[in-house]
């Protein structure tokens, strides 16, 4: 049995952590599974939920696991090769579709950085969000040093992991972590709303918004506004005249129609 379900509704792939017994931990298991179904988005769909079944996004790193192979009960590879949850959340981060997250209860730890890889995240009044690596006498390894650091800046961050604080809703807002707040229940309905507006976009200008921004915030002022350069130049799509020519003739949306 898969612990990620997989729903495509229309050109949106549902993707739900499915371990609720575990609260959503994240085995080996699991990471196999969610790369899977990231994959699979890929192909058929033009955006993606991901969510939590249960109480709870997610538990973070499976402790259990993480115990086994500290004692030498599941033996390490032969090779070294790239670490599975840079690799599978960097799918998400920085693959061809964009991903909304629907967060609620535990958001903690792995969790956290999961919800990280996402590029909008609501989450409802039950989330809690937390960095306890420093009570569990590990450290972050799924990207948080980059992708947490560079949202909440090394203040926010150090706090959250010194002191294992833990940030409710409203503080998450503050902080961007998340950028929709709702009521209890309500963060799948409102990320699969989300999800359906990002959809009616180019896939072409969704693909550069989520591709090209992180790039240009690694680069100097130069270097990025070249990057905007090359990536506005692109030859357009045929889709992008027909948009155009939408709008020339009277018949796109309005701007006004368009608010969250
Ligand atoms: C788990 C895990 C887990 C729950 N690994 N099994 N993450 C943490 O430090 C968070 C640890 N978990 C908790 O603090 C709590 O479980 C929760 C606040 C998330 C939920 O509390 P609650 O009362 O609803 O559930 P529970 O009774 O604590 O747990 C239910 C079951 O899930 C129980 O198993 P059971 O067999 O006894 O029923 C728990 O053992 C199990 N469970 N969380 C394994 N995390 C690559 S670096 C990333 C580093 C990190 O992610 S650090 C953060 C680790």
């Amino acid at each position: 049995m898969s612990l990620v379900s997989y729903e495509l509704d229309g050109a949106v792939a549902l993707i739900g952590l499915n371990r609720p017994d575990k609260r959503n931990a994240i085995d080996d298991a699991l990471i196999d599974d969610l790369r899977a179904a990231v994959l699979r988005a890929h192909e058929e769909a033009d955006v993606a939920v991901l969510f939590g079944h249960g109480t709870n996004f997610c538990a973070g790193l499976d402790l259990a696991e993480a115990l086994a192979r500290a004692t030498g009960q599941i033996k390490p590879p032969r090779k070294r090769r790239r670490h599975n949850w840079h690799e599978v959340f960097d799918l998400i981060a920085r693959g061809p579709i964009p991903f909304v997250a629907a967060l609620h209860g535990a958001v903690v730890g792995g969790g956290l950085e999961l919800a990280m890889a996402a590029h909008v995240r609501v989450c409802d009044e039950s989330a809690l969000f937390g960095l306890p690596e420093g009570q569990r006498g590990i450290f972050v390894g799924g990207g948080g040093t980059v992708r947490i650091q560079r949202v909440v800046g090394t203040t926010v961050m150090m706090d959250m992991m010194l002191t294992g604080r833990l940030l409710d809703p409203a503080e998450a807002l503050q902080e961007h972590i998340v950028r929709y707040t709702v009521p209890g229940g309500q963060a799948l309905a409102k990320a699969r709303e989300l999800a359906a507006r990002i959809g009616r976009n180019s896939v072409e200008t969704n693909w550069m918004i989520i591709n090209v921004l992180p790039r240009v915030n690694d680069l100097s002022h130069d270097d990025g506004l070249f990057m905007e350069q090359l990536n506005s130049a692109r030859a357009r799509p045929p889709e992008a005249e027909q948009r155009l020519r939408e709008f020339v003739d009277g018949k796109a949306r309005r701007l006004q129609d368009n608010q969250p």
